[in-house]
């Protein structure tokens, strides 16, 4: 098995967090998305949509979504239950996650993608040269503020994003909010749920990954 991973990147950095909460050791492969390795040659047999992570598997399949890469890593290795320990709580971890994904990691990514000048041409990712839509950078930041509203108020009567355990919607939320100081936003002051909670996810050694 190997991951392909950029160091710097949120995406990856979710599957990385939840390899080490597993203890699981996966050789990596860095693609610096920076000098645009993503989009070589070489890269696009690995994964023609140009994203990183990617897990390649001993028989040579590819899994290029976090989320397809922790259910498949999951079925394998399911101690310590990162996705919910009932068929219930992993519907419920996975409506979190996916909440996460979309309204914090892609929030994120419309604002940041849509401003950067090194996306100029590649706001959205993949093969196809979009343009940056400066409206969006806005409209980005406004559902980061939202996204931040609703998950102090999650987090109000929960120790875990998704109840009383650790799950892969913490690392997703974990990876989101350290990812909008790429947009120099954070939680407001008053998100004192979010605060107590950020301190409690980013003191586990997982969280240097
Ligand atoms: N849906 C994918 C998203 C992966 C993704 O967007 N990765 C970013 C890095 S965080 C990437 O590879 N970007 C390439 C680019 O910017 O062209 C996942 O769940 O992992």
């Amino acid at each position: 098995m190997k991951l392909y991973d950029c160091a710097t990147a949120p995406s990856p950095r979710r599957v990385r967090i939840y390899l080490a909460e597993k203890g699981l050791d996966i050789p990596v492969i860095q693609v610096d998305l920076a000098s645009r390795a993503q989009h070589d040659d070489e890269f696009l047999q690995i994964n023609p949509h140009r994203t990183v992570p990617v897990l390649e598997t001993d028989d040579g399949a590819r899994l290029v979504s976090t989320a397809g890469i922790c259910q498949y890593l999951e079925q394998l290795h399911p101690e310590p239950p990162l996705i919910g320990r009932t068929a219930l709580e992993r519907g419920q971890v996975i409506d979190l996650d996916s909440r996460i994904e979309f309204e914090g990691m892609h929030a994120i990514a419309e604002a940041f993608r849509n401003k950067a000048r090194s996306y100029a041409n590649n706001a959205l990712t993949g093969p196809h040269p979009y343009a940056q839509i400066p409206q969006l950078v806005d409209r980005g930041r406004e559902r980061v503020g939202h996204f931040f509203e609703w998950l102090n108020e999650h987090l109000a009567d929960r120790e875990f994003v998704a109840g009383d355990h650790y799950s892969i919607a913490d690392i997703s939320a974990l990876v989101a909010v350290d990812f909008s100081a790429w947009i120099k936003m954070s939680p407001p002051e008053g998100a004192t749920e979010i605060a107590r909670w950020h301190q409690q996810v980013s003191a586990r050694p997982s969280a240097k990954a």
